[in-house]
């Protein structure tokens, strides 16, 4: 049995989505990070690094989202989430690990400095820089995407799921100008209107 912990309004969302898209039966504890919940000695003991999503797969614990959808997908959707060519497999992790270092930080600063955090809390030049080197990020996606319905060959994969996943958590993307790349846009509108999203974020 898998035991997922973190509420929807999260990283969680990515592994929430994905359980879905694989209808995968599991438990949800709905670790709230904004309340402390995850840096109670107990979650401590689950993640030591005090971050959500954590994942509970029969004795073994994982943390990291990307190693814990990559864990899920490789197990669980092989052959469709998960790509059974090698090259495919080394690409759903390329667009992964590009998420992660050239989208989600700058994401993350504009949704704490722009939206989340107290105003006393606020850095406007947080704010400024996402809004300078988002237009960076979405070139290189809306490139790729040319003549491309999805990032890695020519079905839905755990790297359409891990990329739009971040840009669709409150739906920050809708916060920048997106008109100079209506190919990544449109991409990521049909990825976003995925029924199984909708099961995720109905996950309160
Ligand atoms: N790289 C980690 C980041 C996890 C992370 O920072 N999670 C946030 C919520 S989205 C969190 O738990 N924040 C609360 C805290 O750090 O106390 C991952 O992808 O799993």
């Amino acid at each position: 049995m898998l035991t997922l912990y973190g509420q929807v309004m999260s990283r969680a969302q990515r592994t929430l989505w994905l359980l879905e898209e694989l209808e995968i039966p599991f438990e949800h504890v709905k670790t709230n990070q904004n309340a402390g919940e995850s840096r109670t000695a107990e979650f401590l003991a689950i993640n030591p690094n005090g971050h959500v999503p954590a994942l509970k797969d029969g004795d073994d614990i994982l943390w990291e989202t990307i190693a814990i959808n990559w864990h899920i997908a490789n197990k669980h959707g092989a052959g469709s989430l998960w790509p059974s060519d090698p090259m495919q497999q080394a690409q759903v992790m390329q667009w992964s690990l590009w998420m992660t270092n050239e989208l989600e930080g700058l994401l993350v600063d504009y949704l704490r400095h722009a939206m989340v955090y107290p105003e006393d809390k606020r850095d406007p030049a947080k704010v400024e820089a996402a809004i300078a080197a988002y237009p960076l990020a979405m070139k290189v996606l809306d490139d790729y995407l040319q003549g491309r319905e999805y990032l890695v060959g020519d079905s839905f994969t755990l790297a359409d799921l891990n990329v739009a996943s971040m840009m669709g958590l409150v739906d920050v993307y809708k916060q920048f100008d997106n008109s100079a790349f209506p190919t990544a846009t449109a991409w990521l509108e049909k990825m976003l209107a995925r029924p199984a999203r909708a099961k995720a974020l109905a996950r309160t």
